[in-house]
């Protein structure tokens, strides 16, 4: 009898999209349209009842879960090689304050799905699957992003780390503690075999282009900066404009810059100020002092590093022209990071062998595994978000395409722990 093609392994798609509402119902919010998202920054309360619903969704699975000194989380379903290092999948479940119910959550959730069907079918791969829920990658909190996995893969000190304090003043080692899962396995982790990743892309080419699968090219450079402007107070109605040192004045001339920047500079430079505080923050009062954060992005390394010089002479400027003193604070820097190619072509050859069509794209957002790429050779698979909306309570990805990418990602994972091996980075 002729060897039949045996039928594709498919995941339950409709049990990854219950998982998914099941845990945005964690720290629910809603949008002014009506929409629902989540909102578990970092190490809160919230960002604990998630962890442990899905601590405890690993559990029932049967999987071997590992707690590391960062909270890191890493479950491991056992292989027919015990000893060989696993294949690794995963992202994060903490969300931004405007959080949607995709980012992060659905890479995570998709790994368990894996894991079910796969259960569900009686196979067991040759090498171990793990599946990982990093801690902080949203950095909104506590900065830099994609800190829990960064520390995992050595690119930054757990001291460091655990002493780093938030946007509300307290450290990342309290909140560990504070939420129990400062858990007792070293950082630097163990380097899996590879690491994919399934997330949503977050921006709209995908739908754009028509294309269901993002064959993730790489992850583009992040600077992250805190700038602090200090003026002098005074009366908004007595002082002459000459004696101004009005921090929310020169606040604003390096917003519109930024903007008139990343246009100039074109490309995929982005610029952003998301947070901006005025002190006192009174309607009669010239402002004494700003703190406002810049957030720089470009594929190009020295493209980004160009648009960095170029803030540091407007910063001068501004300091001459308002008589303020402005200081900065770096809070984050990643290069941009290219892909394996071995992996990129996997993902791609599974797209296309399922029948979705596919894009190769650079990601705009950072990743974990912008991180893991420093431990092994790792790539990420796109599903399309509905007009390129996130970190906004209407995020959304259809059904059909949450399907989609996680049996693209069942696929690759499947090829890497049995079938292809790939090379040692
Ligand atoms: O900032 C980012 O790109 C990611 O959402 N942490
Ligand atoms: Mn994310
Ligand atoms: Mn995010």
């Amino acid at each position: 009898v002729a060897d039949q093609q045996a039928p594709a392994i498919t995941v339950d798609g409709s049990r990854l999209v219950d998982r998914l509402e099941a845990l945005a119902e964690i720290g629910a919010i809603e949008g002014h349209d009506g929409s629902r998202g989540s909102s578990r920054l970092a190490l809160t309360d919230d960002d604990r009842r998630g962890r442990d619903l899905v601590v405890a969704w690993m559990h029932d699975l049967g999987l071997d879960v590992q707690v590391d000194v960062l909270g890191n989380v890493v479950a491991t379903r056992a292989g027919r090689e015990p000893g060989l290092a696993p294949v690794m999948t995963g992202s994060h479940i903490d969300t931004v304050r405007s959080g949607g119910r995709f980012d992060g959550n659905l890479g995570v959730l998709a790994g368990l799905e894996v894991v079910e069907t796969l259960d569900r079918l009686g196979l067991t791969t040759l090498r171990p699957l793990a599946v990982a829920f990093f801690t902080n990658e949203e950095g909104a909190r506590f900065a830099p992003d994609m800190m829990g996995s960064l520390v995992y893969a050595g690119g930054l000190a757990v001291e460091e780390a655990l002493g780093t304090v938030g946007i509300d003043g307290v450290t990342v080692g309290s909140e560990l503690a504070r939420i129990g899962y400062q858990g007792p396995h070293p950082c630097p982790g163990p380097a899996p075999h590879a690491f994919v990743e399934l997330h949503i892309e977050q921006g709209p080419v995908l739908e754009q282009e028509g294309a269901t699968i993002g064959v993730v090219t790489g992850v583009q450079g992040i600077s992250w900066q805190e700038i602090t402007v200090t003026g002098e107070s005074n009366h908004a109605g007595t002082t002459p404009l000459a004696l101004r040192h009005d921090a929310a004045q020169a606040a604003a001339e390096i917003v519109t810059f930024l903007r008139r920047l990343a246009t100039e500079l074109g490309g995929h430079q982005v610029a952003t100020v998301g947070r901006l505080e005025l002190h006192p923050n009174l309607v009669n009062v010239v402002a004494g002092k700003a703190v406002l954060t810049v957030d720089l992005r470009n594929t190009d390394e020295a493209a980004l590093q160009g648009a960095e010089h170029r803030l540091e002479e407007l910063l001068e400027a501004v300091a001459e022209r308002e008589g303020v003193v402005i200081s900065t604070r770096r809070l984050a820097r990643f290069e941009p990071v290219a892909f394996d190619e071995r992996i990129i072509d996997l993902v791609e050859a599974a797209a296309t062998g399922q029948g979705h069509p596919s894009l190769r794209l650079p990601s705009g957002a950072g990743h974990d595994a912008q991180m893991l790429a420093r431990l092994a050779p790792t790539a990420m698979v796109f599903v399309p978000s509905h007009r390129g909306i996130s970190h906004n309570p209407a995020e959304h990805t259809e059904g059909e395409h949450v399907e989609a990418g996680a049996n693209v990602l069942l696929e690759v994972l499947l090829r890497l722990a049995d079938h292809e091996e790939v090379p040692e980075p």
